[in-house]
């Protein structure tokens, strides 16, 4: 395998040049179209003075554009570090303090908030600009090491502050090739892209697919079901998250018709169900092919593509990954069948927590594995069962929420003695986030909830929060949560709005 990713992927846009690559709303790109504009605006990027190795901030709608930034900033031998949308001003301070980028991109209307957190260090640029008069001449590609990192990926933790994932180019190119085999991705493939692209999912594993194999992709500015159910007549794949199938299977549209040209449908980021994955094969005739995989490591196992798809199971490693099960306290290895922590080493594993060593150290074996977090059991057929989470961490439409950020924020207030964070099982987000608070004094949850929306992403915002008179706890004085989930884990069974 090449050096660095921009090779990997320029020998795809040498070979396909004139396939079609991206198709939007509004034009069809070529391969070629996607390098050329890359290689221009990599030339751009080097002129704003980010040079190998410096950071890349990203936030902006889903757009071809984006993508080219992506590609222009790998071209340049930069960092990419792209941030959701919905991320507000006190989590991006955070990000531009620790990131310490040299360019920021963002929307129009952030432009002020970046240039004022960011000040005289950092550039800030819309789109717009950076596509405005690009330079004709193209940079050429700045040659990285396998080793060199090439994205950072926030991911938040249980201590409540992010740590940025440095995933170097060798953990991206080779999780990248050894999935165009593994789910046999040809240029004939379209896929259907309706995920956001500042996660792992939509960025590397779909787009990642698409890019090395010469296939080309339908970009959908987000998941809309009577869009991705209109795009599969004219597609071959599908990857999302589970609220993508729940809500296939709530659109009467969604038949064994509709879905008759597609080959595969993935999903991963959080548990589908063995209901829904019999419900969706019931309904169109295909077996979901589920996968499992994190921000820090890709993906790492996935049902076979050839052989039997088993509902509820993540399938095996994946090749070139070695996974074992083993007591969280101790670290001994257990056998087969046993629950354990799920623990990870390969080419795929991230180099570390940017500039955080310390929990870097904490995350890993000695020998080199990875401590995922995740609680699962292999059987006898080497199938990887998750049965739960050893990090207290709620997954929402595929987006992980950590309780202690939001409890962390309650907490604070002078109208809450104590909040305890929960995730309830929601019909459409597979889980919720539910704040339960014991107010010190008078206490009103419409407007904390407003509040809240200030300082946290629309995503980890409770979508309840239930006023209690006393938390639960236990002999030392600890919040119960198991306790609680129990007692609310009905609260959204009759529809989403609880
Ligand atoms: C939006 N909202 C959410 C979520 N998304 N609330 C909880 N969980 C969510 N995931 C909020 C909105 O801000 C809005 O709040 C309200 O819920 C209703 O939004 P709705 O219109 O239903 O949302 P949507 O725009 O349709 O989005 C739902 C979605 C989206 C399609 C499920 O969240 C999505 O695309 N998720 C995929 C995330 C993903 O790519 N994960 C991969 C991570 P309000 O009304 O209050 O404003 S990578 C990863 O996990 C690893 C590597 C892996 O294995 O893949
Ligand atoms: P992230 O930090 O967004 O990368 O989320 C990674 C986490 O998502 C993993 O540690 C798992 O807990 C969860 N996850 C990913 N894929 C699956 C899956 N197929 N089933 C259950 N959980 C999953």
């Amino acid at each position: 395998m090449a050096g660095d990713l921009y090779s990997c992927l320029a020998r795809s846009f040498a070979k396909y040049g004139d396939r079609l690559f991206i198709e939007d709303a509004a034009r069809n790109w070529t391969y070629r179209d996607v390098e050329t504009a890359a290689g221009r605006l990599a030339a751009r990027l080097q002129d704003l003075g980010l040079g190998a190795g410096d950071r890349l901030l990203v936030q902006t709608d889903k757009s071809v554009e984006t993508i080219i930034l992506y590609f222009a900033c790998m071209r340049a031998g930069a960092i990419y570090l792209p941030l959701n949308v919905d991320y507000t001003e006190s989590e991006i301070a955070y990000f531009l303090a620790d990131a310490e980028p040299v360019l920021a991109v963002c929307r129009g209307s952030s432009v002020e908030l970046f240039a004022r957190l960011g000040g005289d260090r950092l550039e800030v640029r819309t789109l717009d600009q950076l596509f405005a008069d690009l330079p004709d001449a193209q940079a050429a590609p700045v040659s990285r090491q396998p080793d060199d990192v090439a994205a950072i990926l926030y991911t938040s933790g249980t201590t409540g502050k992010p740590k940025g994932a440095m995933l170097s180019n060798a953990n991206l190119a080779s999780n990248g090739e050894m999935l165009v085999d593994f789910w046999q991705f040809t240029p004939d493939d379209i896929l259907i892209h309706a995920l956001p692209i500042f996660h792992v999912h939509g960025l590397f594993v779909a787009m990642h697919c698409v890019a090395l194999s010469g296939a080309s992709m339908i970009f959908l500015p987000k998941f809309d079901s009577a869009a991705v159910v209109g795009a599969m007549a004219r597609a071959t794949v599908l990857m999302g998250v589970p609220t993508f199938y729940i809500r296939l299977l709530a659109d009467p549209a969604f038949t064994r018709e509709a879905a008759a040209g597609m080959r595969l449908f993935v999903s991963g980021s959080a548990p589908l169900s063995a209901d829904i994955h019999r419900a969706f094969e019931e309904r169109c005739g295909h077996r979901v092919l589920e996968r499992y995989g994190m921000t820090e490591t890709g993906m790492l196992t996935s049902n076979p593509y050839l052989g039997e798809r088993r509902a509820g199971f993540v399938g095996r490693p994946l090749p070139g990954v070695e996974l074992r099960i083993a007591e969280f306290e101790s670290g001994r290895v257990l056998p087969q069948g046993e629950v354990g922590i799920v623990e990870v080493r390969g080419p795929n594993i991230f180099k570390g927590y940017w500039r955080n060593p310390e929990k870097t150290a904490a995350e890993f074996r000695p020998d080199g594995y990875f401590i995922t977090g995740d609680m699962g059991f292999i059987d006898a057929d080497g199938y990887v069962q998750l049965v739960g989470r050893e990090k207290d961490l709620i997954i929402s439409g595929g987006l992980n929420v950590y309780p202690a950020e939001v409890e962390a924020l309650l907490d604070d207030r002078p109208d809450v003695a104590e909040a305890a964070v929960i995730g309830v099982p929601h019909p459409d987000f597979g889980e919720a986030v539910v704040a339960v608070v014991q107010p010190s004094g008078p206490f009103d949850p419409v407007a904390v909830r407003e509040e809240l929306r200030r300082d946290l992403a629309a995503f980890k915002v409770p979508k309840q929060i239930i006023a209690v008179e006393e938390l639960p706890r236990n002999t030392m004085g600890k919040i119960q949560k198991k306790l609680l989930r129990e007692r609310y884990a009905g609260m959204f069974a009759g529809g989403g709005e609880g």
